[in-house]
């Protein structure tokens, strides 16, 4: 159960997000204008996206930069999950470094993938005992985790990093990893142990393209291999040439080459010296995942996770791919009469998540002004009430219902009382009118001074709308 935090500290970060949720609101009252969703994250710092498609949806697993880093400060990892690709479900944190008791630093960038009914999580961390790079793998029975160390030990290890996992189609897996080199291994059918040694990948300028002006690497090749099939075609997408890192790819006809360099698919963009692929095909779209710079106090030890949605060339070719604020468009919309986490957010200003006592995660350090927007969202006919689970350790506050902006037209105003803790949890209902059709969703938090309440879920009454997510 969490503990009650009081007084809750406070992260120079949010109120920077304020300013820049101010903007992105002003920009998206201009009729006409996309409105900004990238990063999918803006609570915390992100980076490394790998997202894998389980179950009809998206989830996305992260790094967490900490706030003020100046260097790759790592001490956890995040996963998000959607259905809509625009509002994002906070799971928390189902792995850390303390999933590992023999490393001691650096969760740095990772892979999941789906097997044998679970999830295995390779990871590159520091090994205490001799502070080497090596790779661990975490599994879990559910994709949110919680993740425990599959082997008490490294998996492999040789200084290298950002690990991949593939799964072909005859059953045959391979991890690959590797910065300044590229290794494989043949991973046995259990995900946990490998045949055979690691194996590098010849970087061939052929292979890799041709990097000048120095002759240590001759390639392109810089780290973050993301290697799948599509179409009978192998990919290698890759952090190419730092500093600062342009994503290019490689393809091949076996998944271990010979490769073919095939050149650029996101150019040097984003305030961040670093960058990381993912590719997953979704819902009959393709999208690719990434990081940069874009948040407030943004930058290559303080990145974020973006999204953009793309088609392949008719020849299996990928295209230039560019950094947006808008991101993707959504899939379907969101329906308003099933519960909905607090969590899951399209753009979120001033919030942060915990961990609940009711399980999960609950949306917290609320202040006056706060506001979480939802994207899409089918009331349909319309809804006639709205229904909050809530906890407050203080006096409470006020959850205005708006649509289409912070400022837009309120459709209903809910309060909450104090409930005596921070994770005392009540549900509160009020009126709803005029919330027809389907519309973006603003919770604007409004109150004294302090930290207000908490939301854990929420969820509309009365409507019917038929909602969709594609
Ligand atoms: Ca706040
Ligand atoms: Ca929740």
């Amino acid at each position: 159960m969490k503990l009650e935090v009081a007084p809750r500290a406070r992260k120079g970060l949010r109120r920077s997000i304020a300013a820049i949720a101010s903007l992105a609101c002003a920009v998206a009252l201009l009729p006409g204008t996309a409105q900004a969703d990238n990063p999918i994250v803006q609570n915390i710092y992100t980076a490394d996206p790998a997202p894998i498609v389980h179950n009809g949806r998206v989830y996305v697993y992260t790094g967490h930069d900490e706030d003020g880093s100046t260097y790759f400060t790592m001490r956890e990892w995040r996963v998000y999950s959607s259905a809509d690709m625009v509002n994002w479900t906070d799971h928390g944190v189902p792995m850390s470094l303390a999933t590992f008791a023999w490393a001691d630093a650096n969760a740095w960038a990772g892979h999941v993938v789906p097997r044998n009914g679970k999830f295995y999580w390779y990871v590159p961390v520091r090994q205490r005992s001799n502070g080497q790079m090596v790779i661990g793998v975490g599994v879990a029975e559910s994709p949110t985790g919680p993740f425990r160390d599959a082997l008490g030990r490294p998996l492999v290890g040789n200084g290298e990093i950002d690990p991949h996992a593939l799964i072909d189609d005859n059953g045959q897996a391979y991890l690959y990893w590797g910065n300044p080199n590229l290794w494989y291994v043949r991973l046995n059918p259990d995900m946990i142990s490998f045949s055979g040694g690691p194996t590098q990948i010849p970087l061939t300028t052929a292979g890799f393209g041709t990097r000048t002006g120095n002759p240590s690497r001759p390639t392109l090749y810089e780290e973050g291999p993301w290697v799948y099939k599509r179409n009978g075609l192998y990919y290698n997408v890759f952090a190419a040439q730092c500093c600062s890192e342009f994503i290019a790819y490689s393809t091949a006809p076996g998944p271990t080459g010979p490769w073919t360099y095939r050149g650029t698919v996101m150019p040097r963009q984003g305030s961040s010296f670093t960058n990381h692929p993912g590719v997953i095909d979704f819902n009959g779209g393709s999208y690719f995942f990434y990081h940069n710079g874009a948040l407030p106090g943004g930058g290559g030890y303080t990145r974020s996770v973006a999204v953009e949605r793309f088609a392949y060339n008719s020849d299996g070719t990928l295209p230039t791919i560019n950094m947006t604020a808008a991101g993707p468009p959504q899939i379907g919309t969101l329906n308003p009469y099933v519960r909905q986490e607090a969590e899951t957010i399209a753009w979120g200003s001033g919030i942060e998540t915990e961990p609940s006592s009711e399980g999960g995660v609950n949306v917290g350090y609320i202040e006056n002004g706060d506001h979480i927007k939802v994207r899409g969202v089918a009331f349909g006919s319309g809804a006639t009430s709205f229904t909050a689970r809530v906890a407050s350790n203080t006096g409470g506050g006020r959850i205005e219902l708006r649509l289409d902006g912070t400022n837009g037209p309120v459709v209903g105003t809910c309060t909450v009382g104090g409930t005596g803790g921070w994770q005392n949890w009540t549900s509160t209902t009020c009126a709803v009118g005029g919330a027809t059709g389907t519309r973006d969703l603003y919770l604007r938090f409004t109150g004294g001074s302090g930290y207000l309440f908490n939301v854990n879920w929420w969820q509309f009454g009365g409507g019917s709308a038929v909602p969709s997510h594609g």
